[in-house]
């Protein structure tokens, strides 16, 4: 048995998309992945958008993804410390994760200290220049009164619409994502250019591009973008001394 040492980072699984079927063969793939690591992990970052659409309601959350849930509860119930964030696509987390499993959910980046270095992470939405419209939209998503206003639908109707514009959201973005904008572009690496201005990090890491993607940012700061599990299957592991950005072949 190894010694466990690794903190292990992953994002966009998009669980649901684009229908039962496929999504049900990749969820089996990030649980054959997490059974891997867990005999290495003390922690896991999941950096959001895990599903394609989540909502708790006060007594229901929507059916399915039952073996990535079952997986993250075994692996807490094993000491690894779970992290998720809500990403754009499932922003309606609350404390379901929290009670079942201990989870620790964040909505907002945060700035941690690993292993003496400073790590930004966030999902990485609505974040850098620009994008007006749907940081417009993320205002009425996030808005408690639109959200109470939501979970009075019933969720046959609730839950099966937001499918629908989460599955037309992901189809409309899906190509554009394939394209790198360039590093004087890209929202997210313009974004951490700005936090150092203000403070030394030496590794932001995101999810949302959808593009896996490092590169150095000057004086020993690293951008890393984990990519997603629908095309890419990578993750980024710390080993205790640097960080890696992997792809999972199994
Ligand atoms: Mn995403």
């Amino acid at each position: 048995m190894t010694k466990a040492t690794k903190i292990y980072f992953a994002s966009d699984f998009h669980l649901g998309s684009p229908n039962a079927e496929a999504s049900l063969l990749r969820e089996k793939k990030i649980v054959k992945w997490l059974n891997e690591i867990k005999e290495d992990a003390t922690e896991i970052y999941f950096m959001g958008d895990l599903f394609d659409f989540w909502f708790e309601y006060k007594n229901a959350v929507p059916k399915g993804f039952i073996r990535l849930q079952g997986m993250m509860a075994m692996m807490a119930d094993m000491g690894i410390k779970i992290h998720i964030f809500s990403g754009n696509h499932d922003m309606w987390m609350r404390d379901y994760f929290t009670k079942e499993f201990g989870a620790t959910i964040y909505h907002e980046p945060i700035i941690r200290e690993i292993g003496g270095k400073t790590f930004y992470l966030a999902h990485g939405d609505g974040l850098g220049p620009g994008d007006y419209g749907y940081k417009f939209i993320k205002s009425i998503f996030k808005n408690p009164v639109c959200q109470w206003l939501f979970a009075r639908l019933h969720p046959n109707f609730g839950i099966g619409i937001a499918n629908y514009f989460s599955r037309s959201s992901r189809s409309h973005t899906g190509d554009k994502d394939k394209i790198f904008l360039g590093e004087d572009k890209e929202w997210l690496i313009i974004h951490s250019k700005e936090i150092l201005r203000e403070k030394h990090i030496d590794f932001f890491i995101y999810g949302h591009r959808h593009y896996a993607y490092k590169t150095e940012l000057g004086n020993g700061s690293r951008y890393i973008n984990l990519g997603d599990w629908m095309s890419y299957y990578t993750y980024a592991v710390w080993d205790g001394d640097s960080i890696h950005l992997k792809k999972y072949e199994g």
